[in-house]
C-alpha cells in the first residue's frame, strides 16, 4: 500500500473525532511493538483529545450511552480500529496492559510535552487538558515534520501552585501519591474534586481555556476512582 499522507491522516482522525497528536520514528528501546513479521514500524502517529473539541463525538457515540464498563476505552478501539484497517496500519491503546504502552514516552518523541509535577504532561498550548487515545503504527515511512521544540512552561511558572492547591498534599517533591488522592476525591470533603475535577490540575495556569468542564471532567474523575478501586 503507497504511504499515507499527513494530511489525509489529520482529515480521517478529525471526521472520527480525534486529533493526530504528532508523530514519530521509533527507535528499538520506544518500547514500540514491532509489525507481525517482526520488524518495526518505521512511523507511530499517536491520536488523541485537546481540550474538549472531540469530546462531543464520544459523548454521542454508542458507548457512551450503553452503560456497560469502560466506554471511552472501548470508543477508542472501534475507532482507532477502524482507521487502523483503513490505512494498514497496527493500532496500539494506552489501557492496554499492564505491561502499559509507554505512551508518555511516545508523546515527549512526538510534540512538544514535558513532565509536569502532577503527574500529566504540559503541553504549550492544550496546558494539562489533553490525553493519548491510541496510536497508529505504519510499516512505511509516513512523511511528519519534526516537532517544534518549546521549552516547558512549569520552568517559567510562578509559585507551582499545581503543587500547593491539592487539599492533601498529593502532588509531592517525590512524586504524585495516586493512593492519598483517590481516598481524598471518593470522600465527602473531596465533592470540588469529583465535581469538577482535579484541583491541581485546575490550578495550572496554563491553557485554562481547554479545561475540561461539566460531564467530561465528571466522567475523568469516575474513571480515575474506579481504576485506583480496580488496582487496590
Ligand atoms: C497506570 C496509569 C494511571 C494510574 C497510576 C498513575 C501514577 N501516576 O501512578 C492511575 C489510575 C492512578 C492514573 C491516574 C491518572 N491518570 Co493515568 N495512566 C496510567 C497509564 C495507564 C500507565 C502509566 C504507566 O505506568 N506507564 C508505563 C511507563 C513505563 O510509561 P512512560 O510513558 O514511560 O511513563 C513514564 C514517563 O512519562 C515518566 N514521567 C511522567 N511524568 C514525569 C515527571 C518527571 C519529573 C519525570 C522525570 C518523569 C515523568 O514516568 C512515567 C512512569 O515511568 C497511562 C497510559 C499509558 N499507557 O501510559 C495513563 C496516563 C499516564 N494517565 C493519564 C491521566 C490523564 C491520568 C489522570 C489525570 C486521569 C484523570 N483523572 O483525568 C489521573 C491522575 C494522574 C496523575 N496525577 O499522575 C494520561 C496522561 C496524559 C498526559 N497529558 O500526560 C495517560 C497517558 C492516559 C491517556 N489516555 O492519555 N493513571
Amino acid at each position: 500500500m503507497a504511504a499515507v499522507s499527513r494530511a489525509t491522516l489529520e482529515a480521517a482522525a478529525r471526521a472520527a473525532g480525534l486529533a493526530c497528536r504528532g508523530a514519530f520514528m521509533p527507535a528499538p528501546d520506544d518500547g514500540v511493538p514491532c509489525l507481525p513479521d517482526g520488524s518495526l514500524p518505521a512511523t507511530v502517529v499517536l491520536l488523541g483529545f485537546t481540550g474538549s473539541a472531540q469530546w462531543p463525538v464520544f459523548a454521542a457515540s454508542a458507548e457512551a450511552r450503553d452503560g456497560a464498563a469502560h466506554p471511552l476505552d472501548r470508543w477508542s478501539r472501534r475507532v482507532i480500529g477502524e482507521l487502523a484497517e483503513r490505512f494498514a496500519a497496527g493500532a496500539e491503546f494506552p489501557d492496554e496492559g499492564p505491561p502499559w504502552r509507554p505512551f508518555q514516552r511516545w508523546a515527549r518523541r512526538a510534540e512538544p510535552v514535558h513532565p509536569s509535577p502532577t503527574g500529566v504532561l504540559i503541553h504549550p498550548q492544550w496546558g494539562l487538558w489533553h490525553a493519548y487515545r491510541g496510536a497508529l503504527t505504519f510499516r512505511e515511512p509516513v512523511d511528519w515534520p519534526r516537532p517544534a521544540s518549546a521549552p516547558s512552561a512549569c520552568v517559567s511558572c510562578a509559585g507551582h501552585p499545581c503543587e500547593s492547591t491539592c487539599p492533601v498534599g498529593a502532588i509531592r517533591p517525590d512524586g504524585y501519591d495516586a493512593a492519598a488522592c483517590a481516598a481524598h476525591v471518593a470522600s465527602p470533603a473531596g465533592l470540588d474534586c469529583r465535581e469538577g475535577g482535579c484541583l491541581a490540575r485546575r490550578a495550572c495556569p496554563e491553557g485554562q481555556a481547554h479545561r475540561y468542564v461539566g460531564e467530561q471532567a465528571q466522567f475523568h474523575m469516575r474513571a480515575f476512582l474506579a481504576a485506583r478501586q480496580r488496582s487496590d
